[in-house]
């Protein structure tokens, strides 16, 4: 590991809390932490380190905490559901979850003084929460229909839960991956609609035949932040499955890792991501030190890859490659969930299905092996009532980050504004298809506002010489097949008057008409 005091770069401010004492050493001070409480804790221990267990501080609910955890694939069971719902229900109406937009799942209201018990749960039913906050690899993406799409061309569930034992060392802590210039996603497709969007990872498999053998090709450093958004490149490399890909990324971390001291990484954080030393090497450079790093030569690139589809959003019922089975959609409003909810989405999933619970990049939930003779039944049960499985169009693409309510980043509130805009506008207008609506609270872009057909980025606004809540709009982010990001097209409406502008918009360039 670089020794980062040592040398004469100026270092940022997480640079330095880093050297002083790395994330991961706080491990066998969480039980302490807990015993006296977070007034009574180090500022770096409390807003920056305990990250790296993926436990964050709340500044605008200050004692009641997030904890985002890890689900590689986005996949989990029942039980495990079971298991987060029973930590939130314990603080009542501060007690929530959300689906994030990276198919995993984040626990609110969480108190300190719990964490010790919290963590004895989680790892009985085999979740972690390591490492899923700041300098880390975040949680793995992969196909959320692996093994029962029945177009699949890979399944990707073994491969990203491999990927996030290699990173965590078995969620166990891994230091040789915890100490990035900044954080990075790997997202791994095995179908045929880019469900991970691989334009907006660090590292996107894709999925790619060379010479009548299946593999992928390597997209690089795709990001979005308040300072740049970049799309993926080709790093013009194939790999095999498994092995090759653990190894290659494994490889890129390291280079990554040990080359951000020298290459002035570790200076300006708004001048870190992945995206920034292949910008100074070139990707040429960037391809050879990972092979020297890996201690022999890559294959290039598949002339062409196996991304032909446009991105299925996985709502209703689909049948699956398991003949006699369906798989069903279920719409979770911008992802937000109380206690009651998930033990009800567990006892849906063990039912009717085979335990298992799927979360999209969507904010929604999947519930596969229904058998096709209790498809009928499942759909009668009252949860669907409020869990469509057939949302009105504008209400069903709906997006959203956190937002003001619990994040401190925020100029906006973000998904009950969002939701309550979709719904009054799907009340008002005959929407001929889905249009996505992504929302994001600030530019640091969670919602992924450059990714919707419309992006909402909030912002300050002035009205009637008043400063308010505001948005930057955003147009044209295209997902699936030949995706590419979205570009800013107005600013500083304010939230006041966005109806209106959405309204118009929609009429005009989305083919809507007022019922
Ligand atoms: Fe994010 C920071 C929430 C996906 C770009 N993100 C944050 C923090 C941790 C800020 C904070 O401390 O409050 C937010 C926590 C709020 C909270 O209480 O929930 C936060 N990000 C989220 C989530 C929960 C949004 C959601 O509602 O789903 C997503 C969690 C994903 C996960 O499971 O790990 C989330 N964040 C994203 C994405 C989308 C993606 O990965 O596809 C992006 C853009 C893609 C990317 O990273 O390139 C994203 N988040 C950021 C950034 C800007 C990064 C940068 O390079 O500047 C920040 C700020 C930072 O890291 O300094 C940030
Ligand atoms: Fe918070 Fe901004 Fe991310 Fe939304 S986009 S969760 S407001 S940091």
């Amino acid at each position: 590991m670089t020794v980062a005091t040592e040398t004469k770069v100026k270092l940022n401010k997480i640079e330095k809390i880093k050297a002083e004492k790395h994330g991961l050493d706080i491990k066998e001070e969480l039980t302490k932490f807990a015993e006296i409480g977070w007034e009574a804790m180090n500022e770096d221990d409390l807003i920056v380190r305990l990250k790296w267990f993926g436990i964050f501080f709340r500044p605008v609910t200050p004692g009641k905490f997030m904890l985002r955890l890890r689900i590689p694939n986005g996949i989990f069971t029942s039980e495990q559901m079971r298991t987060f719902a029973e930590i939130i229900d314990r603080y009542g109406e501060d007690g929530s979850a959300d689906i994030t937009t990276r198919q995993n799942i984040q626990l609110r209201g969480v108190h300190l003084q719990d964490i010790p018990e919290i963590f004895q749960q989680l790892e009985a039913v085999g979740i972690t929460s390591i490492q899923s906050g700041m300098d880390n690899v975040r949680n793995l993406t992969g196909s959320p229909t692996a093994g029962i799409d029945p177009d699949e061309l890979f399944d990707t569930r073994e491969l990203n839960q491999k990927l996030q034992d290699l990173i965590t060392n078995k969620g166990q802590g891994n230091y040789e991956f915890s100490n990035l210039p900044r954080k990075l996603n790997i997202a791994v497709d095995g179908a045929r609609d880019n469900s991970i969007h691989a334009e907006i990872n660090d590292i996107a498999f894709i999925p790619a035949f060379k010479d009548g053998e299946f593999g992928f090709n390597v997209l690089i450093g795709g990001y979005l932040s308040a300072q740049r958004c970049a799309e993926s490149i080709p790093m013009d490399v194939w790999v095999h499955p498994n092995d090759e890909v653990i190894e290659l990324s494994a490889a890129i971390l390291s280079v990554y890792s040990e080359n951000g001291l020298t290459e002035g990484l570790r200076e300006n954080r708004g001048k870190s991501r992945l995206m920034w030393l292949v910008d100074k090497w070139g990707m040429n450079r960037f391809r050879i030190e990972v092979e020297k790093k890996l201690g022999k030569s890559l294959y290039f690139a598949a002339l062409q890859d196996e991304i032909t589809l446009e991105k299925r959003d996985h709502l209703g019922v689909h049948p699956q490659k398991q003949e006699g089975y369906s798989y069903i959609g279920i719409h979770i409003p911008v992802g937000h969930l109380m206690a009651q909810d998930m033990f009800e989405i567990a006892r849906l999933a063990e039912i009717y299905g085979n335990g298992e619970i799927r979360a999209t990049v969507e904010q929604n939930f999947i519930i596969p092996f229904v058998p096709n003779d209790k498809v009928e039944t499942f759909l009668s049960e009252p949860i669907l009532q409020r869990y469509s499985i057939n949302p009105t169009p504008l209400t069903r693409s709906l997006i959203s980050c956190t937002g003001s309510r619990y994040c401190n980043f925020a100029l906006v509130e973000t998904k009950q504004r969002g939701l309550q805009l979709a719904q009054e506008l799907d009340a008002e207008l005959n929407i001929p298809d889905r249009v996505r609506i992504h929302w994001t609270g600030c530019p640091n872009s969670c919602g992924q506002a450059q990714a919707g057909d419309i992006g909402l980025m909030g912002t300050k606004a002035k009205k009637d010489g008043q400063v308010v809540e505001g948005v930057n709009l955003f147009l044209g982010g295209k997902v699936g097949k030949d995706a590419h990001l979205g570009e800013l097209k107005e600013k500083s409406i304010p939230c006041d008057d966005l109806k209106i502008v959405l309204k118009d918009l929609l009429i005009n360039e989305f083919g809507a008409t007022t019922k």
